[in-house]
């Protein structure tokens, strides 16, 4: 298929999906608005019609919560309240002090939004500044709501929930989420939606679910406030924060460009960046690892532990992190795009969403930190891989990470707007 055809097919892909100010990640599967799948989205929109971008951000904005949080998931009230499970009636947002009169989750998603936004600015500049001087400070409130109630005390912020990591069941999070009661009787009275849509055995578990639900309801019976015993779960995610690290640059230029001052930005990218450096990373394994509650090192290989790439690193960390993308773990090749998970781990599952599969979002994010330091060949591999991908499945949510073979929902938003990003790039 031409380059030509397949951009035509995205494009046709992200209107079939556009829903009145956002796009939804999926028609069937996530019928809402979710926060980093709209960043994603507005990269691609960015490239077809930057009009869309700019909404795509801003209408999740006009869901942020009082207190700077970014909601997961922003509902589309026009859906059937039970189309997606945990809905509406479950998250109850409109109990919670300072949620908005949307209903939304009252969780957060990795903050990749100020990254998107000058994207976004770029693609149209003239029309662009109105839109940054709008975003910039609600960007800048999700940035110190994290910095602020999710603080790890080691200059690091927490996740209180895989969902919030994007990488829902990645074996990093297993020995944590074991310290969860799982109560599968209890889910019994909900349905997972997500079943009725994608194969099980592409899906999180029943435990899984049913230990995602009581962390959440014990945040909600907390108000969502982040406070002694809201917290079930509690983990740090090298990628969550490189991407909290990398917006914080994003930011600093939208600073600039509106006349605000950018040097806080700088310094919070930098202090992030060397946490990362202090905390995260192992030299011996050659990989950012997550950590547990009581900070220590998960030594599971997750994709998630090569994000932090999108940051300026000391060269020896670059070298390192490219071993792991060629090496027996990641296997860089131009055909397939990176796995979720070490090919050669324990947990390694083929098919069970990010316990293997190749995700297009991720394989991006390693692309971006491959350009940026210079490494051309590997970021030639791995862009021909991606498109690989999407010319020969579609643009399908994930992929098997050894055949290419494509998994989970068809006309997956996100594949559609990075393959734009691919295309014009
Ligand atoms: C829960 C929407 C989202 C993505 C996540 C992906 C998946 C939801 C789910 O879909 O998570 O947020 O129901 O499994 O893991 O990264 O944002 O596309």
């Amino acid at each position: 298929m031409r380059d030509a055809e397949l951009r035509r097919r995205a494009i046709a892909v992200l209107h079939g999906n556009w829903e009145r100010g956002h796009t939804v990640p999926s028609r069937r599967l996530y019928p809402h608005q979710w926060s980093w799948d709209s960043a994603f989205i507005a990269i691609g929109w960015a490239h077809a019609s930057p009009g869309r971008g700019r909404r795509e951000l801003e209408s999740l904005f006009a869901a942020q919560w009082a207190d700077g949080r970014v909601p997961q998931i922003v509902f589309n009230p026009a859906v059937a309240r039970d189309a997606y499970f945990p809905g509406p009636d479950f998250w109850r947002s409109r109990e919670a002090p300072g949620a908005p009169r949307r209903e939304t989750s009252g969780i957060v998603q990795p903050p990749v939004h100020a990254v998107a936004a000058l994207e976004v600015h770029r693609a149209a500049p003239t029309l662009g500044r109105r839109f940054l001087r709008h975003l910039y400070p609600g960007l800048k409130a999700q940035h110190d709501h994290l910095l602020r109630a999710r603080s790890d005390g080691h200059g690091l912020v927490t996740i209180a929930h895989p969902w919030e990591s994007g990488q829902d069941n990645s074996p990093a999070w297993d020995a944590e989420l074991a310290r969860v009661p799982a109560d599968v009787e209890a889910l019994a009275g909900h349905r997972r939606r997500d079943l009725d849509h994608v194969d099980a055995a592409e899906r999180p578990t029943a435990t899984d679910y049913s230990r995602y639900v009581a962390i959440v309801e014990t945040y909600r019976d907390h108000g969502y406030r982040d406070e002694p015993g809201a917290h079930l779960f509690t983990a740090v995610d090298p990628l969550f924060n490189a991407l909290l690290a990398w917006s914080e640059e994003a930011l600093a230029e939208i600073a600039d460009v509106v006349g605000e001052p950018s040097e806080l930005h700088r310094a919070r990218a930098a202090a992030l960046r060397d946490a990362l450096l202090a905390r995260c990373w192992d030299p011996a394994a050659g990989h950012f690892f997550a950590l547990d509650r009581h900070g220590e090192q998960v030594s599971a290989h997750c994709v998630g532990g090569l994000a932090p790439l999108v940051l300026d690193l000391p060269d020896g960390v670059v070298d390192a992190l490219v071993a792991g993308v060629t090496g027996p773990r990641f296997a860089l090749n131009d055909r397939v795009p990176l796995p979720s998970y070490d090919l050669t781990g324990p947990a390694f599952d083929t098919t069970r969403y990010w316990r293997g599969p190749a995700w297009i979002n991720t394989s991006w994010l390693v692309l971006r930190g491959l350009e940026r330091h210079g490494r051309h060949a590997e970021a030639t591999a791995l862009r021909a891989a991606m498109l690989s991908a999407v010319r020969q499945e579609g643009f399908r949510e994930y992929f098997d990470p050894r055949t290419g073979e494509g998994r989970g929902v068809q006309d997956f938003s996100w594949s559609a707007a990075l393959t734009l990003d691919l295309l014009a790039g």
